[in-house]
């Protein structure tokens, strides 16, 4: 491992008033956003959709890296240049996500488990050859009566280590996502309780492995409430509960947190980010890794159309613009609007 090559680039990937773009949706999740749409789900209609986010040269100002899934990290543009290539011609850095989704974990009814970690090394070592310098792997806990159960949370935890011990191994910055699912009807105190114990277990498997957290990056879930609470949380709230769960559980060493967004509207994601980073002085960077947040707007101004790539740059340069001035807390309800 060549660890300060490792800290550069992953403090590349959290640069003041830039963030990360998650367009890494396998193809089962990419057709669910394209039926939302109306397109059909087809390799040249993925190609042509990223195609137009790779090349909205605006956006990409506020875009550090790009999470892809391996479909797209093989496709060319429509012209022949290697979509991975406008990436870097873009000023980001190509990132893959290298899980293998989730399978049912056995003995713990509806809890799973991240899988993907048989050959990883060699897929690795390809995926760097081929440009990526960075990946992801997403762990998925759910919160109900009786679950997480501590088990979940261990082989989750373990799995993210082992993944982030060969990304490290394979000069690849590591991004590290336990993602607690916001679908449930719990408050926003159950969420801090269960964030706090995954990522507690999370930093535990890493030191264990020897992950250098120096060459790694965060990608948790905020504190919440569940979507079916009665009681849902200020912006606030939000803020100052997620910030001080961090600062309990996430090491000082650790360059850079990249929030996912996780099914918030996209204003409240920008909101949530703004206000951590206008809280002060932080011991990491805080900025976005956001999938849906990012590009739900895009998706239904081009709703697969030629003509409508124009209106799809637009809406993903407005929201990339508005979440990169919530990484330096300088974003407003005002400015959401006056640039829209
Ligand atoms: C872009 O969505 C990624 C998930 O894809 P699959 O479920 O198809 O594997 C996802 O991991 C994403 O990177 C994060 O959850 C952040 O996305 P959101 O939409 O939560 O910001």
């Amino acid at each position: 491992m060549n660890l300060p090559d490792l800290n550069k680039v992953a403090v590349a990937m959290v640069t003041p008033g830039k963030g990360i773009l998650a367009a890494d949706e396998s193809t089962g999740t990419i057709k669910k956003r394209f039926d939302a749409i109306n397109v059909e789900s087809t390799d040249e209609t993925r190609r042509d959709y990223r195609e137009m986010l790779f090349r909205s040269a605006e956006a990409m100002n506020y875009i550090s890296g790009v999470i892809l899934y391996d479909e797209t990290i093989w496709q060319n543009a429509k012209d022949g240049t290697p979509l991975i290539r406008l990436i870097e011609q873009a000023g980001s850095i190509p990132g893959i996500k290298v899980d293998e989704g989730t399978q049912p974990l056995p003995f713990c009814p509806g809890e799973t488990v991240t899988v993907g970690l048989d050959r990883l090394a060699d897929r690795l070592t390809k995926y760097y050859a081929h440009g990526a310098r960075f990946a992801k792997w997403r762990a998925v806990i759910d919160i109900a009566a009786d679950i997480p159960s501590a088990t979940a949370v261990h082989v989750n935890a373990h799995a993210l280590a082992r993944y982030a011990a060969l990304c490290q191994a394979a000069h690849i910055v590591p991004i590290v996502e336990p993602e607690v699912l916001m679908d449930g009807d719990h408050d926003i105190d159950r969420c801090f309780e269960v964030t706090r114990h995954v990522l507690d277990e999370v930093f535990r498997e890493l030191r264990l492995q020897r992950v250098a957290l120096e060459g790694m990056i965060l990608k948790p879930n905020m504190v919440v409430a569940g979507k079916k609470s009665p009681k849902q949380a200020s912006v606030d709230e939000v803020a100052h509960k997620t910030i001080r769960l961090l600062k309990e559980c996430v090491p000082a060493a650790v360059p850079g947190i990249a929030f996912l967004s996780g099914g918030q509207s996209d204003e409240e994601a920008t909101a949530h980010l703004d206000a951590m980073n206008r809280i002060g002085q932080l011991p990491w960077k805080l900025t976005f890794s956001y999938g849906r947040a990012l590009q739900a707007a895009p998706q239904k101004a081009w709703s697969g159309k030629a003509e409508n790539v124009p209106a799809g740059q637009r809406a993903f340069t407005h929201r990339a613009h508005m979440n990169g001035l919530a990484s330096l807390g300088q974003w407003t309800a005002q400015l959401e609007r006056k640039a829209a």
